[in-house]
C-alpha cells in the first residue's frame, strides 16, 4: 500500500480506518515531539536540515530528499509489503501460516522483544544529542540528523506494533519507552551500550559501525519472525539502517585517511607527534574499536540462552537469513561453545543448536564487522603503513553470558584481573585518550571544509557535492 502523507501520521497500513488505533497514536504524537525537543539533537531544531523521507517501501526510489527541519519531519509507520502465503521458516511450527494477530501464549514474550528493540532507538538519539555542537563538517551534521530522525522513526514503529497489537499494555510501554533515559541512573535505557556516553565523533562513527550493525542483526532475526506485522516492519527498517552503518564505516575510514596522510608526511608514527599535529593515531582508534566492539558482543545475550531456545522454537525470533540455513527446526542438533572452565582455561561444551542461537547471531555479525575492518587494513597497507587493525576476541570484557567478568586479553587470553587493571590503558581507551579526543571536538561549519583529524568524504549526498550546504544554520 501507498504511503499516505495526508494523514497527520504518515502510513502505510491504512490508519485511517482504524479509528481507535489513530487517535491512540495521535494522542502519543504529542509526548514524542515533546521527548524529541527536549532529548533530541540540542541546538538545530529550527534550522533547515538536508534529509531524506521515506515515501514508499519499494526497494528502488523509496525516498526523497529535501530541506526540512527537524521537528517538522514526517515519522510515520511504514511496513514492507506484505509477501502473500508467507509462511513461518523456522522452529516447531515451520511451514504453518504466518501470525497476522499476536497468539495469546507468546504476547508477553514478543511485547518484551518490542520494546527491548524500541528502547534502543530513542536511546541513541539521547547519546548523540551534543554532538551537533562539535560536528566536524556540515555533511557530517547532516548525516548525524538523518540517522537521528530515522532512529526516531524507528520508535514510531515500534510503538505502532505495541499500540496496534498488544492493548492497554503495549500503550503503557509506548510510554515508558519516552520515560526511561540513556544514561540515568534511576530509569536507564534496558541494554548496556545505550547508556554510554557518546560525546565526540569518533565514538560516534564507532557506534554507528558496531552497534548500529548489531541493530541489522537484530532485525534480521526478527524479520524472520512469524509474527507478520514484526517481520514487515523490520524488513522496511532495515533498508533505512544500511545508511547508519554506511556513515560509520566511512567516517572511521575517513579518520584513517587522514592520519595516514599525517604519518606519510611527518613520517612518523609516533603517538605524541600526530597527537601534536592534531590526527587520531591508530592506536589510539583501535582502542575505540576494542571498546565499541565488546561493548556490542554484549548485545546478543548470553552464549547459551533459553530465552533464545524459546523464542527460535515458537517461531517468535530467527536467525539472520535463515534462508540460508540447512536445517530450519534444529530440534535435536547440537554444535560446541567455547566456554571458561572455572580454572583459568576453556573447556568445549556441547549445547542444543536451539539454546546457542544468539553465538550464532553473534558470529554472524562479527563476519559483518570484518568486512570494513578488512577495508580499512588495506587502505593501511597500501599507503605503507605497518598497522593491523584487529578486532578483539568475543570473550574480551563481556558483562553478559559465559564469559561476563572474566578478564581476558583483546586476542582472548584469559589473564589475571590485576594484570587486566595494569595494562587496560594498552587494551581500552584511557581518560586521556578520551580528553586528547575531546580536545579536537571543535565544530566546522562553513560548507565544504573538514576538522583536521578527518579526511573528506569521497561524496556528497544524493549526487550533491561534498560543498552543499547540508545544514542551513540559523
Ligand atoms: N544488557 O537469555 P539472555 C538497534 C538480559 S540495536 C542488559 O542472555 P536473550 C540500534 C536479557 O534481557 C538492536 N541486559 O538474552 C542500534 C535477559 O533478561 P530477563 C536492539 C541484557 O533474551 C543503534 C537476561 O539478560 N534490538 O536496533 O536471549 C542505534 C538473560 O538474557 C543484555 C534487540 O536487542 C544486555 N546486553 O537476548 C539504534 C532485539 N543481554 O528477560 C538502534 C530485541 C541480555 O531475564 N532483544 N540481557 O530479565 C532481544 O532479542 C534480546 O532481548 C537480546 C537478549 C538479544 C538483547
Amino acid at each position: 500500500m501507498a504511503i499516505n502523507y495526508q494523514e497527520r501520521i504518515p502510513n502505510n497500513v491504512d490508519l485511517g480506518n482504524d479509528r481507535r488505533l489513530q487517535r491512540a497514536l495521535e494522542h502519543w504524537q504529542p509526548r514524542f515531539l515533546d521527548w524529541w525537543q527536549e532529548l533530541g539533537p540540542e541546538g538545530f531544531q529550527t534550522s533547515d536540515v538536508y534529509l531524506r523521507t521515506a515515501t514508499s517501501v519499494d526497494a528502488k526510489g523509496w525516498a526523497t530528499f529535501g530541506a526540512v527541519k527537524m521537528p517538522d519531519y514526517r515519522w510515520g509507520i511504514f511496513l514492507a509489503d506484505q509477501e502473500k502465503d508467507r509462511t513461518i521458516g523456522f522452529g516447531d511450527d515451520f511451514g504453518k501460516p504466518v501470525w497476522q494477530q499476536v497468539p495469546g501464549e507468546y504476547r508477553s514474550i514478543l511485547r518484551r522483544l518490542i520494546v527491548t528493540q524500541g528502547d534502543t532507538e530513542p536511546a541513541s538519539v539521547e547519546q548523540q544529542r551534543l554532538l551537533g555542537q562539535t560536528c566536524p563538517s556540515l555533511f557530517d551534521l547532516r548525516n548525524l540528523f538523518q540517522v537521528n530522525v530515522e532512529e526516531g522513526r524507528h520508535l514510531w514503529a515500534m510503538v505502532y506494533l505495541l499500540h496496534a497489537y498488544f492493548g492497554r499494555d503495549g500503550r503503557e510501554e509506548a510510554e515508558d519507552l519516552l520515560m526511561r533515559h540513556s544514561g540515568s541512573e534511576d530509569n536507564p535505557r534496558i541494554l548496556g551500550t545505550f547508556n554510554e556516553p557518546i560525546s565526540e565523533w569518533l565514538s560516534f562513527f564507532m557506534f554507528t559501525y558496531f552497534t548500529d550493525r548489531d541493530g541489522k542483526y537484530q532485525l534480521k532475526c526478527l524479520a524472520e519472525s512469524s509474527f507478520d506485522p514484526l517481520a514487515r516492519t523490520c524488513q522496511f527498517m532495515l533498508t533505512e539502517e544500511a545508511h547508519h552503518m554506511y556513515v560509520g564505516e566511512t567516517g572511521i575510514s575517513r579518520i584513517i585517511r587522514r592520519t595516514l596522510e599525517i604519518m606519510n608526511e611527518l613520517k612518523t608514527d609516533d603517538p605524541a607527534v600526530l597527537r601534536k599535529a592534531g590526527v587520531i593515531d591508530l592506536p589510539t582508534l583501535k582502542r575505540f574499536v576494542n571498546f565499541w566492539f565488546s561493548s556490542c558482543m554484549d548485545l546478543f545475550g548470553a552464549e547459551i540462552s533459553s530465552n533464545a531456545a524459546i523464542t527460535f522454537a515458537n517461531g517468535i525470533k530467527g536467525r539472520p537469513d535463515e534462508r540460508g540455513y540447512e536445517d530450519h527446526i534444529a530440534r535435536d542438533s547440537v554444535m560446541n561453545i567455547e566456554v571458561p572452565d572455572e580454572k583459568g582455561g576453556v573447556r568445549i561444551e556441547e549445547v542444543a543448536v536451539r539454546s546457542a542461537i544468539n553465538d550464532q547471531v553473534r558470529n554472524a555479525y562479527i563476519k559483518d564487522c570484518m568486512v570494513g575492518v578488512t577495508r580499512w587494513n588495506r587502505m593501511i597497507k597500501k599507503s605503507g603503513i605497518d598497522f593491523v587493525i584487529e578486532l578483539p576476541s568475543s570473550r574480551f570484557r563481556r558483562n553478559i553470558g559465559a564469559w561476563a567478568g572474566v578478564p581476558t586479553a583483546p586476542n582472548g587470553e584469559i589473564i589475571s584481573e590485576a594484570e587486566f587493571n595494569r595494562r587496560h590503558d594498552e587494551f581500552l581507551p584511557s581518560e586521556s585518550d578520551r580528553a586528547y579526543i575531546h580536545s579536537l571536538m571543535q565544530q566546522v561549519t562553513e560548507p565544504g571544509k573538514m576538522a583536521g583529524w578527518i579526511a573528506a568524504p569521497d561524496r556528497g549526498i544524493n549526487n550533491l557535492p561534498v560543498e552543499y550546504e547540508y545544514v542551513h544554520l540559523q
